[in-house]
């Protein structure tokens, strides 16, 4: 356990239901860290189908209801991404976490927004599927990266240059800040972290938990950090089955079995 407790921290675009989402990984950083308030800053689920959630997809779940059981005194906030839109109830009553489309708050003076960024993505509001197909794309030459480096990074190239994504995320979320008047914006979205000042205004982006370098935000009297996450040197993932009975958060190890509602199959559409 870290001896550091922030007063946020704040992590995206973990894309649960994907084979790359890195839940196991994200589990561990969450129980390493200590914290007030945790932002889960949308694209969380790669989609609503919760068939495709596996046993550490789950186990994530699990994690998040326990923490934000009102004993821990943690105030865990969902934010909705593009690819977790509509589910505010289901969340809800799921892990117990309110569910917004932003999310503002004031620490030390300084207001602070914390907004998925695809809203800046002028792309994916106007052309839902083809964006939705180019991400899963992405996410499957990820993938692919360990056979095919060089297909992989013409696809980073057609998303980071050719859709600019990142910097029109930036732009927007610069905009977005001055309307709202906050100090400090946050978003997710493109999966690449980065952080940006200009003319008093501080943009974070929180990357993602699909990639070999997974990272996450937090706010304390020091400041915005972004993390890489490192992996334990005693934890791999050949041991993905090994026997976790006696963890608080083994809660959601087995799936409960939802009811199917053709409601949650996809988004998009
Ligand atoms: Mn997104």
């Amino acid at each position: 356990m870290s001896l550091a407790v922030y007063d946020t921290l704040i992590l995206s675009d973990l894309h649960l239901g994907s084979e790359l989402s890195r839940a196991r990984d994200a589990r561990h950083m969450l129980e390493e860290n200590s914290f007030r308030r945790l932002i889960l800053l949308g694209d969380i689920f790669s989609d609503l189908n919760f068939r495709r959630l596996n046993k550490e997809h789950w186990k994530f779940l699990g994690c998040i209801r326990k923490l934000s059981n009102p004993k821990r005194e943690i105030e865990v906030v969902w934010v909705e991404g593009n690819h977790d839109q509509g589910l505010t109830n289901i969340m809800s009553h799921l892990v117990g976490v309110r569910v917004y489309q932003e999310y503002d708050w004031i620490y030390e003076g300084i207001r602070h927004l914390a907004i998925h960024g695809h809203q800046f993505d002028r792309f994916v509001l106007n052309n839902y599927l083809f964006s939705n197909m180019v991400s899963a794309l992405h996410l499957h030459m990820q993938k692919m990266d360990f056979e095919r480096k060089r297909l992989s990074r013409f696809v980073d190239r057609f998303n980071t240059r050719w859709l600019r994504l990142s910097s029109k995320v930036e732009l927007g979320a610069m905009a977005h800040a001055r309307l709202r008047h906050a100090d400090r914006i946050f978003c997710g979205h493109t999966h690449v972290a980065l952080s940006r000042e200009e003319e008093g205004v501080a943009y974070y982006n929180t990357g993602g938990w699909t990639d070999t370098c997974p990272t996450y935000v937090t706010v304390d009297t020091e400041g915005v950090r972004i993390h890489e996450y490192r992996r334990r040197s005693d934890d791999r993932d050949s041991s993905e089955e090994r026997s976790e009975d006696d963890s608080p958060f083994a809660d959601f190890a087995d799936p409960p079995g939802l009811p199917e509602n053709p409601d949650y199959k996809s988004v998009g559409r």
